[in-house]
């Protein structure tokens, strides 16, 4: 999504700037630009497409962009269309420049009234109001501080802006709301961005700014106004997070890095929080086993690939927790009226803990009287983490491919451990403990072992070349994993897939079955494999081709119409993490065929900082 960095300071920030905003290139965007003030005056570059073209644009001007104080952003259009005058910054009256990620929802009716105003617009972006709001409320306010503060009364939707004035190049006036700020400090120099992935280079200490802050930055002060009009003083936080966003460890994208991370970070994930003895105490927060001990329902909310890690632990909890669970989106949760369950647990998950609809979700559901929330999430210090009584960290590390994969298999590691915490408070049998926590113990291993598979599906996914359409199938909680890689595939490869629980298959989605439209099937040994194998024989009697990803014990045996993939054999409750991987690589090597662009699909972003 959208990108923001700023900075006051005395020496030349362009550099810092375009930096800043490659290492937020991953999130995907459009177009992108940069405000610079150079000696009273206002420079504008702005270019849509990549980074390269603006920093080759800027390269090319007279003075190859200069200015001590600007700001920089990349655009992921949601009001008006991919085009250079929509790109951000926008300008008022030559004098204030802004950007913002967000949405502001009264956009027409703000256009409106400064049209009548005068105010003479240039894009078609809500965006542009910001900076005619501003321009207008300076007019009757002392300061640039003042006239934010006043022009936010007036903004609805979600906001995370930055505006400087051409005529005051000391101050840059942040404003934060529903989308994510995080100002930088330095040394005789401050920033913004938002994300502090993109201020690394600079420095590591860092100021979060919370909902409905406004802040006024200059080279050598912070002053932070929250919602309430009160000048308050927030925590300065030291960052641990180690990111080379340029680093591909020699890996041909991103996305193939982290596949392969996966069994380490699955075991970091799992590195002194759970042992073959058992899972330690408040892995998921101080208080959390109390919590747990109360816990009587759980409702997960979360958004894409973490929506089906939700959906694979609702299997888990009441199969091995015996804990009632429910699973939604939280895009519709946040607008509809739901019963809350007496004692009910909400967990968020989010990779990046900015999920705009997921963070909504959570602020309701804490309104609606919940008895607690806890937040996996891939991101420590993010919002979704701070606005949560509990935590729990899936030390996946710095994910950049836009399609999930290491925090999808993390979030599932951690799900089986709040199985295991959960299960603890709620006598759940030894025997089901001890298989959770063997199967953990040999997860890293098996995930290792399931990557030597590679090579084999890149051969299959040529048969996917020429393919428009694909079914996955999935029985229990393989079911989610079939939606996960149909997910992958329709991400990265731009192939129509969709995910069937394979016991729904005569209730329609039979009727599309032929020859084109390839059949993928994840079959572990477990209890459904009887009824999976029939429905892999309706497929068969209606000439559907099937790619069945099956234990080698579930004896499946390649023919002409079904190509069998055998995916190592593992214990049942991590067969679901375990059968990812290939569904991922799969999807990978597709999309090689294809030359989609891996890292950063079209249309999509990174972190979901709209709703
Ligand atoms: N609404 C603005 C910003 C969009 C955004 O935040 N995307 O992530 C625009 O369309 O320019």
């Amino acid at each position: 999504m959208c990108g923001i960095v700023g900075a006051v300071a005395e020496r030349n920030v362009v550099q810092i700037l375009l930096e800043g905003l490659r290492r937020l290139e991953y999130r995907g965007y459009d177009s992108s630009g940069v405000a610079l003030i150079h000696d009273n005056a206002l420079s504008i570059t702005r270019r849509v497409g990549k980074v390269k073209a603006l920093s080759d644009a800027i390269e090319a001007l007279d003075d190859q962009g200069t200015g001590a104080t600007g700001i920089a952003h990349t655009r992921w259009a949601t009001h008006g269309g991919v085009t250079e005058s929509n790109a951000h910054p926008h300008v008022s009256q030559s004098r204030f420049a802004v950007v913002h990620n967000g949405i502001i929802e009264n956009h027409k009716s703000l256009r409106d009234e400064l049209s009548a105003l005068g105010y003479r617009f240039t894009s078609d972006t809500d965006t542009e109001t910001i900076a005619h709001t501003v321009a207008e409320l300076r007019k009757s306010t002392p300061t640039l501080l003042d006239a934010v503060l006043e022009s936010v009364k007036r903004f609805e939707g979600a906001y995370g802006t930055v505006i400087i004035d051409k005529d005051d190049a000391s101050t840059m006036v942040v404003a934060r709301s529903g989308s994510p700020l995080v100002i930088g400090l330095g040394i005789g120099e401050n920033f913004i961005a938002s994300d502090q992935m993109a201020l690394l280079p600079v420095t590591r200490r860092f100021i979060f700014l919370e909902e409905g802050d406004v802040a006024e930055i200059t080279r050598t002060s912070v002053r932070i106004i929250d919602e309430s009009g009160n000048e308050v003083e927030r925590e300065i936080v030291e960052s641990t997070v180690e990111h080379d966003a340029g680093d591909k460890g020699g890996y041909r994208h991103y996305m193939l890095k982290e596949i392969y991370e996966q069994p380490a970070v699955v075991r970091n994930t799992l590195q002194g929080r759970v042992s073959p003895d058992g899972i330690g105490n408040d892995v998921f927060g101080e208080g959390s086993d109390a919590i747990f001990a109360k816990t009587e329902h759980i409702k997960i909310i979360a958004c894409g690939t973490s929506y089906h890690a939700g959906m694979t632990a609702k299997y888990w909890l009441e199969a091995y927790a015996g804990v009632s669970c429910d699973v939604e989106i939280a895009s519709e949760f946040r607008y509809r009226k739901s019963v809350v369950k007496p004692n009910s647990l909400i967990v968020t998950i989010s990779q990046s803990g900015e999920t705009a609809d997921t963070l909504a979700a959570l602020k309701l559901a804490k309104e609606s009287g919940y008895m607690s929330s806890l937040a996996i999430c891939n991101v420590d210090g993010s919002s979704l983490v701070r606005e949560s009584s509990l935590s729990f960290m899936t030390r996946a590390g710095a994910e950049i491919g836009v399609a999930s994969t290491k925090a999808f298999t993390t979030q599932l590691a951690g799900f089986l451990m709040l199985v295991l915490a959960i299960g603890k408070q709620k006598n759940m049998p030894k025997d089901i403990q001890q298989h959770i926590l063997s199967a953990l113990t040999e997860l890293p291993a098996k995930l290792e072992e399931t990557l030597t598979l590679a090579d084999e599906i890149d051969h299959l996914a040529e048969e996917f070349s020429d393919k428009h359409h694909s079914l996955f199938l999935g029985r229990g909680d393989q079911y989610p994993i079939a939606m996960e890689g149909a997910l992958k595939l329709k991400e990265i490869s731009y192939i129509h897939a969709e995910a069937y629980a394979s016991g729904e298959l005569k209730h329609g989605p039979l009727a599309l079955i032929d020859a084109e439209m390839p059949v993928i099937v994840v079959a572990p040994n477990n209890e459904l494999l009887e009824k999976l194998k029939s429905n892999v024989e309706e497929v068969r009697a209606r000439g559907g081709i099937m790619y069945v990803f099956a234990d080698k014990d579930a004896h499946f045996e390649s023919d002409e119409t079904m190509r069998v993939v055998n995916v190592p054999h593992c214990l049942e409750s991590i067969a679901p993490i375990v059968y990812t991987i290939p569904l991922q690589l799969l999807s990978y090597y597709v999309a090689l065929i294809k030359g989609t662009d891996v890292d950063q699909p079209r249309n999509l972003a990174k972190s979901v900082t709209v709703e």
